[in-house]
Parts: structure tokens; C-alpha cells; sequence
């Protein structure tokens, strides 16, 4: 299915004109949202990009419009949402002068060229979600400050690389180091600010699964989804996802900065959930993802033909683990029926599923659940929780039957 070469994924010298901020090369296309304020810009005015729904101009929140999931399960380049936390970011890339470093508490640090990396090093592929902490935030009630997303900060690709573990020894990690510090080129745009960068755990970075991709879906990264390198954490939030990364450090102590160690928390209960207003709470850095699964093929609103056989299709993730199973409710969560599942793409993969209906004439309301094999279950209540993460409450698609 890939045909692209090795070479062509070095081939540009740059990810393609400018990116565009300014605000003027968007058209009117608006998208309806289903909280306040419901009216949002679609903006085809982003370098790589097709139509996205426009969250915020500087820097980039862009939201993939949730019809594209329809269409299978491999999110396309150009529709794939983007996310970043400080404004300065390279418009341009010269891969003939990037360098990824490595530092730190290492044997031998290492300034590995591009080719040195895509040649040098096996090469692996994984189909992952990468989905941001706060996906469907907009929906949370009471509401909650941060990107109102609604479902599309979320997508899924086939991911190529190389192994994060296969950099690490190349450098040969020394004894007592505990964690991996990863950051890339952007930067904020005031310098007191902190630079964005995660850590990962030595034993998670280093597990043969956490790589470092140059190519999704067969191509190069798009500039604004971290060309030419980011990093794959499959399972987790992508808060941990670097993008251009460039900068590896292996640490001895903790990690104590801002993104690592006071961003990203989440309260220590059983799906991050708590009352607004709740004190007394452990804060802990948000991980593992969790079951979701969604109804893809009918818009909230939609009037089907009442006794008709109706095709109902959707995607589910487990999160951390496979899909198990998704199952429709049509009577409120009382009993759920079976549907098929899709090709299998990996553990860590959008899924689809598929099964028919047959409403009786009136309001139908169509409930969709995902089990994952570790036998988790999204829950009937969506989670409350001051940053609005991790939100994965079962979804209701209302209908008509007529
Ligand atoms: N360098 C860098 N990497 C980053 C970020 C960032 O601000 N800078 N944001 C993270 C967050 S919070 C998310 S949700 C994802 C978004 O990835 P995407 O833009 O490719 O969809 O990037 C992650 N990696
Ligand atoms: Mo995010």
C-alpha cells in the first residue's frame, strides 16, 4: 500500500509555502457545532490542509469537520486536526541542515541528520490515534476554558519511523537515568514563557513501541503536524506526541518542568472524574486513553424511514488496547444489540463497525458503546473535570422516524 521511497520523504526542502496567518485566505464556509458559540469558520487557508473547521488562528487550533471519519479509518493528511501550544513556529524546514540531538545523560550525545535516521536505523510502522487530552471538551457541563473542540481533535494513521528505543542506545543511556525529555522547534513567543516538552518514563521511552515517525500515511508529515519528525506515543494522549522534534534529553531526576509536572493533570479517580467545586484531590499527569466510539454515517437530526432497515456504520478506539466490541442501544441503554466490526488496522487503531436498524415511527435515540480488551467500558455520564479532559461518555445520535 506505501509506495513512497525512503528518499521522497527527504525529496522537499521545505514543507511547501508559508503558512498562512494572517486571516485572509479563508473563504465563508461556516460549520454548525452543537454548544455555544455554534457557528465556526471553515478555513481552507492552512499550508497542506483542506477545509478544517477554524478554532483559532494563532497559534493553529484546527479541527478535523467530523464527515471525514465517514470515509474510513485512516484520517487523510489533509484533514488531520492541529494542535500547538505556542506561536513561533518554522514555516520551514531545511532538512538538509536539521539535526535531532541527543543529550544529556547519555554515553556518546548524538546530532543525527534526517538521512542518518531514515537510513540508518530500522524502520517500523504502527497504526495509532493520536487524539488530544481535551477532544469533545466543547461539551462538557458545567463548561470548562480551553479549546472548545468538539469531536474531530482526533484522527488515526498508518505512522513510520524508527524506534525511539533504537536512537537511545545508539547513544547508550547510562545507568540512573530515569526519564526522556522531548522537545521541538517551536517556541513561545515571549521568552519567560516555558518551551513546550514531555517526558516519558526511561522504560515507556524506551518499550520498542514509542517511535519516532517521519512519514504518515505514506507521506511526509505535513509541516503543521510536526514535519519532519514527531514522536508516536500509541495508546496514550497526545499531549506526549512531540512534534518537530528536535531535541531528546536523557534525564536523572525528575522532571520539573511547567508541561511535564504542572500541566495535563488530571484528578486520581476512576475516569478522571469529580464535581466542580471538589477539593481534596490527588492531580496526577494524564496517560492512557480510553474506550470511545462514534456514529458516523447519520448527523444528530436526521429522519430515517420508520419500519425500514437502516445501515447505522460508526469508528470506536479502545484507547490503550483493541477494540473487544461496540454495541447500539436504541431504548436508552436498557439493552444493546451487537454490531460487526471492520478490518483490523491494530490494537491501537480506529475500528470500524457497522450493524441495521429498524425504527418504529417517533424520536429515536441512538446510543453507541465500546468495550475495550482490557474490558473496559465507556461510561453512560460523561466525566467532569476543571481541563475538560479525557471526556469519553457514551454518544446519542437523536432521530427521527417517519
Ligand atoms: N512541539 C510540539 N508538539 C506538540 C504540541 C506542541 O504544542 N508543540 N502539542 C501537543 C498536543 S497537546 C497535541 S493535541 C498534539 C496535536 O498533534 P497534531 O497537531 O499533529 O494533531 O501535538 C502535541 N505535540
Ligand atoms: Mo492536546
Amino acid at each position: 500500500m506505501t509506495r513512497t521511497t525512503r528518499r521522497s520523504f527527504l525529496g522537499k526542502a521545505s514543507a511547501g509555502g508559508l503558512m498562512v496567518v494572517s486571516g485572509s485566505a479563508w473563504g465563508q464556509a461556516t460549520v454548525e457545532l452543537p454548544f455555544a458559540p455554534s457557528e465556526r469558520a471553515l478555513t481552507k487557508g492552512f499550508p497542506q490542509k483542506g477545509p478544517m473547521i477554524l478554532q483559532r488562528t494563532r497559534p493553529p487550533l484546527l479541527e478535523t469537520p467530523f464527515e471525514v471519519f465517514d470515509r474510513g479509518v485512516f484520517t487523510p493528511n489533509d484533514s488531520f486536526y492541529v494542535r500547538w501550544h505556542w506561536a513561533v513556529i518554522p514555516t520551514e524546514i531545511d532538512v538538509g541542515t536539521f539535526r535531532l540531538s541527543v543529550r544529556g545523560h547519555v554515553d556518546k550525545e548524538l546530532s543525527l541528520t534526517l538521512k542518518e535516521i531514515v537510513d540508518g536505523l530500522p524502520r517500523v510502522e504502527l497504526v495509532a490515534v493520536n487524539q488530544c487530552s481535551g477532544n469533545s471538551r466543547g461539551f462538557t457541563e458545567p463548561r470548562v476554558p480551553g479549546a472548545q473542540w468538539a469531536n474531530g481533535a482526533m484522527g488515526n494513521a498508518k505512522w513510520m519511523g524508527v524506534r525511539l528505543r533504537d536512537v537511545l542506545d545508539r547513544a547508550g543511556v547510562k545507568a540512573g537515568a530515569t526519564a526522556v525529555r522531548l522537545a521541538g522547534l517551536d517556541d513561545p513567543v515571549v521568552p519567560e514563557a516555558p518551551k513546550f516538552m514531555k517526558s516519558l518514563a526511561l522504560d515507556h521511552a524506551s518499550d520498542g513501541e514509542v517511535m519516532i515517525a517521519y512519514a504518515m500515511n505514506g507521506e511526509q508529515l505535513p509541516l503543521l503536524n510536526g514535519f519532519p519528525l514527531r514522536l508516536v506515543v500509541p495508546g496514550w494522549y497526545s499531549t506526549y506526541w512531540v512534534k518537530m522534534l528536535a531535541h531528546i534529553e536523557v534525564l536523572a531526576a525528575p522532571d520539573e518542568n511547567f508541561w511535564t509536572r504542572n500541566a495535563y493533570l488530571i484528578p486520581d479517580t476512576p475516569g478522571a472524574d469529580m464535581k466542580p467545586g471538589q477539593t481534596g484531590l490527588t492531580m496526577v499527569p494524564i496517560t492512557r486513553m480510553v474506550p470511545r466510539s462514534f456514529v458516523t454515517n447519520l448527523k444528530d437530526g436526521a429522519t430515517l424511514k420508520a419500519g425500514t432497515k437502516t445501515l447505522v456504520r460508526g469508528i470506536a478506539f479502545g484507547g490503550d488496547t483493541g477494540v473487544k466490541s461496540v454495541e447500539l442501544s436504541v431504548d436508552g441503554g436498557m439493552s444493546w444489540l451487537p454490531t460487526v466490526l471492520g478490518r483490523d488496522e491494530g490494537k491501537y487503531s480506529f475500528r470500524q463497525w457497522q450493524a441495521e436498524v429498524t425504527p418504529s415511527a417517533g424520536n429515536v435515540a441512538l446510543m453507541v458503546r465500546c468495550t475495550n480488551d482490557g474490558g473496559l467500558v465507556q461510561p453512560m455520564a460523561n466525566n467532569w473535570n476543571p481541563s475538560g479532559f479525557m471526556h469519553n461518555g457514551i454518544e446519542t445520535v437523536h432521530l427521527k422516524a417517519a
